[in-house]
C-alpha cells in the first residue's frame, strides 16, 4: 500500500525532492533543437513563475488555473509552478475550441488562464467574468522580474486537489475529474515504478499532449519522479518521431496504437536501439499491431488501459509478460475484477464490466454521473473485459460497443483486429447497425492502404479474410470505405459518429 505524509505537494516532490536526491545539474527537459533545461534551470523558472502567479496575478491556493499550450518546457514549468503555489491545474488540449473551453471554464469555475500567445484568441472569446487570461509572453516578463530566491512550496495536504482533468466522453457535457496531490505521485509509484522501472538515465518522449493525462504522466510525472529527462516535441508526427528518437537516444516511448502502426512505415534508416520501453494506451491495441511492432523492433509493446477518471494506467503487462491481444494484470497497487450489471463477479472467461480499485479513482466535479462510474467502491470504466483463467485481463469492447447479432455477442474490436491483419487495411472501425432479421449486423468502416481500389471485390476479399481469421459469424456483412475515421483530439475512435449518416 502506498503511504504519503499528510502534508504533500506533488510539485515540490517531483522537482525539489528529486534535486535534493540527485543534484540540480542533471538534464531534465530537452527540446528537439538540442536545447533544454537542467533540473536546476527548470526550478529557477518554476519558482519565478510561482512568485509571479502569487505576487502579480493574485493566484491563491485552491484557485483553478487553466493551462493551454503545446508541449514545451514553459508549459511544464507553468504546471509545476501552479502545483507549488497550491493552486489547481486545469490542463486543456490545444485542439479544444471556444465552446469546449467555455464549458470547462464554467464547470471548473476557472479564475486564471495561462496561455501560449499563439492560442490566445479563442480563450479571450470565452465569456466568463471571473476569468483572468495571461499570455505566456506577459508571464515571461513577470517571471524575469522576480528575485531568483527559491519559492517555498505551499504546504498542501495530500488530499488537496492538484488537478482537474476533463474527459470529453463520446457525448454530452465534459466531466471534470478531480485528482489529489497524492494521486499524481501514485501513478508514478505504481505503473511507472513497477512496469517501466525507470532510471535517471532514461529519456522519455511521446505524442500525447499534456492536457491528456496519458501525456502528463508519461512526459512529466514519470521522468521527474525518477530523475530522468523528457524530450518535449511540439508537433510530433510518425514521420518525425523516429529521427527524434535516434538523435536524443529516447528510451521510453508513449504513443497510441494507431501511431505505432503508422510509425512502422517510417522506421527505415533510423537507429532505434536506444528504445527499451514502448507504451501503447488511449485505445485498444490490436494484436496485429503488437506483433508487427515486435517483429520489426524486437520490443514487446506495453499495452495499458488507463482512464482520465483513474488518472493513468491501471492494468498492463511488464516485459516478457506482454503478449498480443492481452492487456495484462492489475498494476501493483490496483485490483480489478469483471462483474455483471448488478456488480457480482462473473466466472473467468465470461465477458462483463471491468471494475477497478486502487490508490486513484473517479471523483467527478459536481456531476450525477459519479453514481454510475463508482459503485460499491469500484470504478466501472465502461469497458467490457474477460479475465482469463491465468488472471490476465483481455479487452473485448467499450461496454456500449458490444454488438448482438442473431443472439451472438460480437466484440467490435476483435473484428477490427482481424481486418487490420490484412495488408490492404490501414484503419478499421466496426459498429452494430440495426437489422430486421438479425437485430444487429456487423458493419465495418475501412480506410484502405494507398492505391487499393475501394470496390466490391476488395470488400468481398476483406469479408472472406475475416471469416478465415476469426469465427465466420463475426464477419462484417456490410463494408464501407472511408478516407479517414473520426477521432477525438486524443486519438480515440468516435464510433458514435459512425452510427449517424456519413457527413463526408
Ligand atoms: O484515456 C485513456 O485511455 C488513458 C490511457 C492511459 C493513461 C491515461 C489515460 C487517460
Amino acid at each position: 500500500e502506498l503511504r504519503y505524509p499528510d502534508r504533500l505537494n506533488c510539485g515540490a516532490e517531483l522537482l525539489d525532492r528529486t534535486i535534493d536526491a540527485l543534484g540540480a545539474d542533471r538534464p531534465c527537459l530537452r527540446t528537439e533543437d538540442g536545447g533544454g533545461w537542467s533540473y536546476g534551470e527548470l526550478r529557477d523558472r518554476v519558482d519565478r513563475i510561482a512568485r509571479a502567479l502569487v505576487g502579480d496575478l493574485g493566484v491563491r491556493p485552491g484557485n483553478r488555473v487553466l493551462l493551454r499550450g503545446s508541449t514545451t518546457p514553459w508549459l511544464v514549468a507553468c504546471w509545476l509552478a501552479v502545483m507549488k503555489a497550491g493552486a489547481v491545474a486545469v490542463t486543456v488540449l490545444a485542439a479544444q475550441r471556444r465552446s469546449e473551453l467555455a464549458a470547462m471554464v464554467d464547470i471548473a469555475q476557472v479564475q486564471h488562464a495561462l496561455c501560449d500567445n499563439r492560442a490566445l484568441d479563442e480563450l479571450l472569446q470565452v465569456d466568463a467574468p471571473q476569468l483572468r487570461v495571461t499570455g505566456f509572453d506577459e508571464l515571461r516578463t513577470l517571471a524575469a522580474k522576480q528575485t531568483g530566491a527559491a519559492f517555498p512550496a505551499v504546504a498542501t495536504s495530500a488530499d488537496d486537489v492538484a488537478l482537474i482533468a476533463f474527459t470529453s466522453g463520446t457525448t454530452g457535457r465534459p466531466k471534470g475529474c478531480l485528482h489529489f496531490h497524492r494521486d499524481v505521485l501514485a501513478i508514478a509509484d505504481t505503473f511507472s515504478r513497477h512496469v517501466l522501472r525507470p532510471t535517471p538515465d532514461d529519456v522519455f518522449a511521446g505524442t500525447p499532449p499534456l492536457g491528456f493525462t496519458f501525456g502528463l504522466g508519461g512526459l512529466v510525472v514519470f521522468p521527474l519522479r525518477a530523475g530522468a529527462s523528457s524530450l518535449l516535441l511540439e508537433q510530433p508526427t510518425p514521420a518525425t518521431l523516429p529521427a527524434a528518437i535516434e538523435r536524443h537516444r529516447v528510451s521510453v516511448l508513449f504513443t497510441a496504437p494507431t501511431a505505432y502502426r503508422v510509425l512502422l512505415d517510417h522506421l527505415d534508416g533510423n537507429d532505434l536501439t536506444s528504445l527499451r520501453r514502448c507504451v501503447s494506451a488511449g485505445e485498444n491495441l490490436p494484436a496485429a499491431t503488437w506483433q508487427a511492432w515486435y517483429d520489426r523492433t524486437g520490443l514487446p509493446l506495453i499495452n495499458g488501459i488507463g482512464a482520465t477518471e483513474m488518472l493513468h494506467i491501471f492494468i498492463s503487462a511488464a516485459d516478457a509478460d506482454a503478449r498480443p491481444g492481452v492487456t495484462g494484470l492489475p498494476v501493483p497497487g490496483f485490483r480489478a475484477r469483471v462483474v455483471d450489471d448488478r456488480g457480482a463477479e462473473v466466472p473467468d472467461g465470461t465477458p462483463g464490466l471491468l471494475a477497478v480499485q486502487g490508490p486513484t479513482g473517479c471523483r467527478y466535479l459536481d456531476d450525477p454521473r459519479q453514481r454510475q462510474y463508482v459503485r460499491d467502491g469500484w470504478n466501472l470504466t465502461g469497458d467490457t473485459y474477460v479475465r482469463d483463467p491465468d488472471g490476465r485481463f483481455r479487452y473485448q469492447a467499450r461496454a456500449d460497443d458490444m454488438i448482438i447479432s442473431s443472439g451472438y455477442n460480437i466484440a467490435g474490436p476483435e473484428v477490427e483486429d482481424a481486418l487490420m491483419r490484412h495488408p490492404d487495411v490501414s484503419e478499421a472501425a466496426v459498429i452494430g447497425v440495426a437489422d430486421p432479421r438479425r437485430g444487429q449486423i456487423v458493419k465495418a468502416f475501412v480506410v484502405l492502404a494507398d492505391g487499393v481500389p475501394a470496390d466490391e471485390s476488395t470488400a468481398k476479399a476483406l469479408q472472406d479474410f475475416v471469416k478465415a481469421t476469426i469465427s465466420a459469424y463475426k464477419y462484417p456483412r456490410s463494408v464501407e470505405f472511408r478516407n479517414s475515421l473520426p477521432r477525438t483530439p486524443t486519438g480515440k475512435l468516435q464510433r458514435f459518429k459512425l452510427r449517424t449518416p456519413n457527413p463526408q
